[in-house]
């Protein structure tokens, strides 16, 4: 490492040692999993160079940005609005929360049984390693599920800007009156941070460029409905978990470009892997940046993941932002009407979840179902049983597991898995 990104580092307040563990993991892991595939596009190399560089020239890029006057905020939920942020001038980053960190300091401040995700982002505060976190002007929390409420309530004692936004949990006239409000109320919230007000061109822009970066995962997921797969689900994947803090043009451009290769290999009839392999679509909880292990024992057990239902993934892109509006309060209503078609299982009742999944299903030709919940997760484990008595109904296979984010299942998960791929063939 630089001399000039260990001062960054410093100056962020990173522990140094603490991060170097990190990155020897992230690194160590991406070698394994990611460089270890065979028959990659080419494409996938700016994202090779995105990894190797994550905590490097991104986090440079985003310093640089602040110098400049920009702000930065970071948030954990896809409810947070990229299009206000970008619209004030500033700029949105997802915080990853997707490995285990100072976990003995995490459990003094929640209980041991608390979701992988949540403690994931305790761990890279309280052990002093995301640069993503601690160069955010604002941290944005969100009312979702029980556990992050209340977990957003110490992190507070942890972090001087977290700001907490309050989401429906159900999908009625009052439900969709409160995400108006409670996007005014961050819109206001950001102008302030910014001192930039948000007129009808900025807004304007704002939703055609993060239009822009969702119509490229689209494009690049309709591709996955080829067989021989013309990409892995594990390249997929990382494409999607980038998506979350790339800058938008560079990342749509990357996307697009991967696209046109794609669609060469399709032509072609070349794949990751031989046609007829099991094809494989994921539903769940998200799996944030390093959290690649679900995908690696797929993929690595004689299936190809051809679609993720998830926030890092389609539930998160699948939605445009109608940008025809000539108003602020036009597009206002665009973006709320944007998200809450969101279908997350903290809402109640979720049906349009259950539907989606089988739309996906067809779409993507998956032979099966594997449902990916963290432990602890309530909405998405309850969630589960009407999701695999639906699949059922219709003979589509279905898998619910259960997991965190430690590697102490990875035997026992591939035995069931390999098992769930032998009854596809
Ligand atoms: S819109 S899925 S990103 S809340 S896994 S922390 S639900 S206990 S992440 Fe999510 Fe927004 Fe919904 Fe998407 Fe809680 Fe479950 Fe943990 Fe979760």
């Amino acid at each position: 490492m630089s001399d000039d990104y260990k001062r960054m580092w410093e100056a962020l307040g990173l522990d140094l040692a603490a991060h170097d563990a990190l990155l020897g993991v992230l690194g160590k892991a991406y070698q394994d999993i990611y460089l270890s595939q065979k028959h990659r596009p080419e494409g996938m190399g700016y994202f090779d160079f995105v990894m190797s560089e994550v905590h490097g020239l991104r986090i440079k890029e985003l310093l640089d940005e602040k110098e400049a006057g920009r702000k930065i905020i970071g948030s954990y939920c896809v409810f947070v609005p990229e299009e206000i942020v970008l619209a004030a001038n500033a700029t949105l980053v997802g915080l990853c929360s997707g490995a285990d960190f100072a976990m003995e300091e995490v459990e003094k401040l929640l209980p041991r049984n608390t979701c992988a995700l949540i403690k994931s982002s305790f761990g890279f505060k309280l052990g002093k390693v995301c640069p993503y976190l601690e160069s955010a002007d604002m941290i944005v929390g969100e009312n979702t599920c029980d556990g992050k409420k209340k977990a957003y309530e110490s992190l507070n004692s942890l972090v001087k800007n977290l700001y907490v936004m309050d989401l429906p949990q159900v999908k009625s006239e009052q439900g969709r009156a409160l995400l108006r409000a409670e996007y005014d109320r961050f819109k206001a919230a950001v102008e302030r941070l910014t001192g930039v007000s948000i007129t009808a061109e900025s807004l304007k822009q704002a939703i055609q460029s993060v239009n822009a970066k969702r119509a490229a995962i689209q494009r690049l997921s309709s591709l996955r409905k080829a067989d021989p797969a013309p990409i892995s689900g594990l390249d997929a994947l990382l494409a999607n978990q980038v998506f979350f803090y790339d800058n938008p043009a560079r990342f749509t451009e990357s996307v697009n470009k991967i696209c046109d290769e794609l669609e060469k290999r399709i032509e072609q009839e070349k794949g990751v892997f031989p046609q007829k392999t099991p094809r494989i679509l994921v539903s769940g909880c998200p799996q944030a940046v390093p959290n690649w292990k679900l995908p690696f024992i797929v993929e690595t057990s004689g299936a190809v993941i051809v679609g993720e239902e998830s926030c890092v993934g389609e539930r998160g892109t699948r939605n445009l932002t109608d940008d025809t509006g000539k108003t602020v309060e036009d597009m206002m209503e665009a973006i709320v009407d944007r998200y809450y078609k969101v279908d997350c299982a903290i809402f109640t009742p979720n049906p349009e979840r259950l539907d989606h999944i089988q739309e996906m299903v067809a779409a993507y030709r998956a032979d099966g179902v594997i449902h990916y919940g963290l432990q602890f997760c309530q909405p998405y484990l309850m969630e589960s049983m009407p999701v695999e008595k639906a699949l059922e109904e219709k003979n589509i296979p279905c898998l619910r597991i259960e997991t965190d984010y430690s590697m102490e299942d990875v035997g026992q998960l591939k035995t069931r898995i390999e098992a769930f791929i032998e009854q596809l063939r």
